[in-house]
């Protein structure tokens, strides 16, 4: 059998006919939304959305996505005209459906001119953006501008370009949509913006504060990286090769503050909650999936497992996440009305179970130091102001110390040298000062008192076996 042809207008119709195809016409929509991150989350999570948002009669919010870095992403999309498909994978069978909803990616470092001219273009209204924690170069209430000056193509740099330009042509503002995992992403990117605006164009700043609206969102998916593995299947399922397929889970949520500068794609038509206030859905969400995701990333390491699904499987792991969504992340939290907690807990634990969707532990592992303060030291901050213990977080915490210390898998975190070097030179009886204390390097409100320390320690040793 010869192998598949490469996915691409042309061969679309040689998809096999189980595979779900956009239901508009592709062609005729102009873009209206641009993408920072053009990653695997985005194009499992808020291009489905749009997608379904034209299928279901909105017109022109076509994506044009951006790579801040890497030209891996477009070198793969772009032989495809963004064409790309969706695998959806649960016990019961495979869901794999094309979006069509990504109509050009740029890189860019190299295509500056360009992607300043989409945003200052009249038809783009919306910018989304799913960069990861550590591109917000967050430093206690606002940014680090030295940092972010640095990185060179920060998104305050790439934004300020094209807003400049917007506002230069008198056209009105863009709704600047963080769909990171931040508590009040949208307070974040905007107090970002304003400090960078500030020392960089101060006039600038006025109109961003005017005519930019920044609401806060909530996203959820699992999207696992793609393997060559997952390609091959996919390939042999479809009929046609998909070098920019994704992997991801029957589920999706998408909670969007509703205030938005313009006009924006009818998401609630097709499953996004549009609210007044995000907050009670993002905290839950960071304290107990993720919460429970980085514990059981650490703690699953340590044990030698590779999956989600075989970590949560662990007699000596389940209890301690249990415990820690429970009874720790769920009493640190002020549901809405309506929200049921418990109910919640039991929704993430048969998600987590999903043996169809491999999720590394490692690629939940990365970038600790930029996840584990709201994830784990916001909540242990609330419990500790009202008397409560949080035995199962410290423990998480012992395991993060032990893995940034390279006991497991690599490490892969902007500040693994500095916690290396508290390793080398606290050793174990002041490596929970040199981290989490005052001054430490992840300093917080949680200030662990002599009780958490001798636990953390505690913990340690017999994850460490000695
Ligand atoms: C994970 C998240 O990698 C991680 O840190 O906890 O990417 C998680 O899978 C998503 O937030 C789920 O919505």
């Amino acid at each position: 059998m010869s192998a598949p042809p490469r996915l691409a207008p042309a061969t679309v119709e040689r998809l096999n006919r189980e595979v779900e195809r956009p239901g508009y016409d592709r062609d005729a929509q102009g873009i209206g939304i641009v993408h920072l991150g053009i990653g695997a989350f985005h194009r499992a999570h808020q291009a489905v959305f749009t997608d379904d948002a034209m299928a279901a009669g909105d017109r022109d919010w076509g994506i044009a996505g951006v790579s801040l870095r890497s030209a891996a992403v477009r070198d793969s999309l772009v032989p495809q005209d963004g064409l790309y498909l969706l695998d959806e994978r649960a016990p019961a069978g495979d869901l794999l459906r094309l979006v069509g909803a990504v109509r050009q990616v740029l890189v860019a470092p190299e295509q500056p001119a360009e992607l300043t001219a989409l945003i200052a273009a009249a038809t783009t209204r919306v910018v989304t953006l799913t960069v990861t924690e550590k591109a917000y170069f967050r430093s206690g209430e606002g940014i680090d501008l030295t940092e972010a000056e640095a990185a060179g193509n920060s998104i305050y740099a790439v934004l300020a370009r094209g807003l400049a330009e917007r506002q230069a042509q008198g056209l009105a503002g863009l709704s600047l949509v963080s769909c990171d995992n931040l508590a009040n992403n949208g307070a974040v990117l905007a107090r970002g913006m304003s400090a960078w605006l500030e020392k960089h164009a101060p006039a600038l700043r006025r109109w961003f504060e005017a005519e930019c609206a920044c609401p806060a969102t909530m996203v959820d998916r699992i999207v696992p990286a793609t393997t060559p593995a997952d390609r091959d299947r996919i390939a042999a399922a479809a009929g046609v090769r998909d070098e920019a397929a994704v992997v991801t889970e029957p589920f999706r949520q998408w909670v969007i503050e509703d205030r938005f500068a313009g006009p924006r794609p009818g998401w609630e038509k097709v499953g996004a909650e549009l609210v007044a206030d995000v907050a009670p859905f993002e905290a839950a969400k960071l304290r107990m999936l993720n919460g429970a995701h980085s514990a059981l990333a650490y703690l699953g390491l340590l044990a030698g497992h590779r999956f989600v699904h075989q970590a949560i499987a662990d007699p000596a792991i389940a209890p301690v996440v249990e415990r820690l969504m429970r009874q720790e992340a769920a009493t640190s939290l002020t549901p809405a009305p309506g929200q049921d907690l418990g109910a919640y807990a039991d929704a993430l634990l048969a998600r987590f179970g999903n043996h169809a969707l491999p999720h590394s532990l490692a690629q939940i592992a990365t970038d600790g130091s930029q996840k584990i303060p709201q994830r784990w030291l916001e909540p242990l901050a609330v419990n500790a102001g009202q008397g409560r213990a949080s035995p199962a977080t410290l423990r998480a915490l012992a395991a993060f110390l032990l893995h940034v210390r390279g006991d497991g898998a690599p490490v892969n975190d902007p500040m693994a040298e500095r916690l290396a070097a508290c390793w080398a030179e606290a050793g174990r009886d002041g490596i929970v000062a040199a981290v989490l204390g005052p001054g430490g390097v992840l300093a917080s409100d949680w200030v662990p008192s002599e009780a958490d320390r001798r636990t953390i320690e505690a913990a340690m040793r017999e994850l460490a076996g000695s």
